[in-house]
């Protein structure tokens, strides 16, 4: 098969030599729900599923490499096409996220209200960056009925999910064909509608992530997947995802945490080349900004900085650019203020501004922490290499376990310390998950609430989350219930990868 298309199944007993009886089943009940609110059966299901990061957290937007896993949980979308021009999209669940319609409009696609927190918004940032791909003007029209499972605001990546099956969907609807680079690329272009200046590592994995994988993803100089199998120890790794239930809405804090985050690590970046004679700087500006993987990979290349072995070669680099940090912004450990950051750049604070983009995603700060962000942003990326490495290199050594569980603790102190996106919540539950067993505890995808992922020895998973129930979960929720506890906290392995159901 191409692997550059995704793969789609034909008919329903496709889905079951999958081995997926249990998504046959929710793929019927979902075309039932369609025929009763269209009055007709849908043509085709688009599917894409949520990620858990394992390592490399807020570094995808610095161009450096990330290495999560795709996971059972998604967001499937059943499609029916017309001649209208009309897109009405309903969610099986409609008491809480009502319907909605639009038409397509020849101007500007769709509009999309980035002030207003509406479940539909994500739908239009698929849809309007699939049409602007393809730039047709006369577009299907199409009736769809969503149904995500994955959790929203946890870290899971429900919105990227979402965000993934609408572009296939749409796509689809208007009879182009489905490959995967494409519907990253326009995913995560389009995703950034709702004002949240987001990296690739969410679309990549639900998009490109291959079965019993996790996948190693390089942005910079281009997008490159490599799936990596866990090593098989005895007993086996096994993950677990537990929700701090601590809901952080990205796009409502953007302005001082992610999108703040982004600007600290660009503006970091524009200092360090400056300081080391890159002169990418000036030719950096709206399109292609300056990340701090251009800068080290540029620097690198002016030094002949050059090693047989890729592993070598990116410690070296990175060890190179941590004293580099220390260098320049180690003098002000507890921030620079933006006019101290302009004067390094010999700009004015609004020149500066244009060049991290406050313009399209305004942020908000007294002091900008250059010296915490770009140590954890390079510290961390020497975690996701070695991470890869023991992966890929311990084979079934029992050290395994611990040496990757010890590299998941490191980057949950660097999350919270250096990059302050943890929180009082997620902190406890991964101390609560190390006392318990976890080699490996840490919070995933952006932070600041969310999900916690934990690395367990698969003999010990049923008494570990029996044990965050009781130590945890009875004490801030006492009122859950069994059976709501076991969408909170759960096992998950590397899911199936991604699979589209056409019915024709
Ligand atoms: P989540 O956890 O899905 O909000 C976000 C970003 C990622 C990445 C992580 C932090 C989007 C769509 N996703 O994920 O690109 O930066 O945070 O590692 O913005
Ligand atoms: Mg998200």
């Amino acid at each position: 098969m191409d692997d550059s298309l995704v793969p789609i199944a034909h008919s329903i007993s496709d889905i079951y030599s999958e081995n997926i009886l249990e998504q046959a089943v929710r793929y019927k009940k979902l075309c039932d729900q369609f025929k009763e609110i269209y009055n007709e059966y849908p043509t085709f299901i688009a599917r894409a599923p949520g990620r858990v990061n394992i390592i490399g957290e807020h570094i995808d937007y610095c161009g450096m490499p990330v290495f999560p896993m795709a996971i059972e949980l998604d967001t499937i979308i059943a499609v029916s096409t017309n001649d209208s021009q009309t897109v009405n999209i309903a969610n099986a669940i409609s008491s809480k996220y009502p319907p909605i319609s639009f038409n397509f409009s020849p101007e500007n696609i769709v509009e999309i209200d980035d002030t207003v927190h509406d479940w539909g918004n994500y739908f239009k940032c698929g849809y309007k960056g699939s049409l602007e791909h393809l730039k047709i003007d006369n577009p299907k029209g199409m009736n769809c009925l969503v149904d995500g499972v994955v959790p929203v605001g946890s870290g899971l990546s429900s919105s990227s999910a979402f965000v993934s099956c609408t572009a296939m969907a749409t796509l689809k609807a208007n009879g182009a064909p489905l490959d995967k680079k494409v519907i990253v690329d326009l995913s995560v272009a389009s995703e950034r509608y709702v004002g949240v200046n987001g990296g690739g590592m969410d679309q990549t994995c639900s998009v490109m992530a291959k079965k019993s994988s996790a996948v190693f993803i390089e942005f910079y100089p281009s997008l490159k997947t490599t799936p990596v199998q866990f090593p098989k120890t005895d007993p086996e790794i096994s993950f677990v995802i537990a929700n701090t239930l601590v809901v952080s809405n990205k796009q409502v804090t953007a302005p001082v945490c992610y999108n703040l985050r982004v600007v600290e690590t660009r503006i970091a970046a524009l200092i360090m080349a400056k300081l080391l004679g890159i002169d990418k700087v000036s030719t950096c500006q709206n399109a292609d900004p300056l990340t701090l993987k251009i800068v080290m990979d540029e620097y690198s290349q002016s030094q002949n900085l050059s090693d047989e072995d890729p592993v070598k070669q990116w410690i070296s680099r990175l060890e190179k650019m941590l004293s580099f940090v220390e260098k320049f912004f180690g003098d002000h450990q507890d921030g620079h203020t933006w006019e101290e950051c302009a004067n390094l750049l010999n700009l004015s604070i609004e020149e500066m501004k244009l060049k991290v983009h406050t313009d399209k995603f305004p942020v908000r700060a007294e002091k900008l922490m250059l010296y915490k962000r770009s140590k954890h942003v390079f510290g961390e990326t020497l975690r996701v290499v070695e991470f890869r490495q023991t992966c890929e290199s311990q084979g079934s050594s029992a050290g395994a376990l611990q040496q990757l569980g010890e590299l998941m603790n490191q980057s949950q102190e660097s999350c919270d310390k250096l990059f302050d996106c943890s929180c009082p919540e997620i902190n406890e539950l991964c101390s609560i998950a190390r006392k318990h067993g976890a080699t490996g505890s840490r919070l995933t995808g952006a932070g600041w609430g969310g999900c916690t992922i934990s690395m367990v020895p698969s003999d010990k998973v049923d008494s570990f989350i029996a044990s965050l129930k009781s130590e945890f979960y009875a004490k801030h929720h006492p009122s859950l219930t069994e059976d709501e506890l076991q969408d909170i906290v759960f096992s998950t392995k590397p899911a199936t990868e991604q699979l589209n159901f056409i019915n024709d």
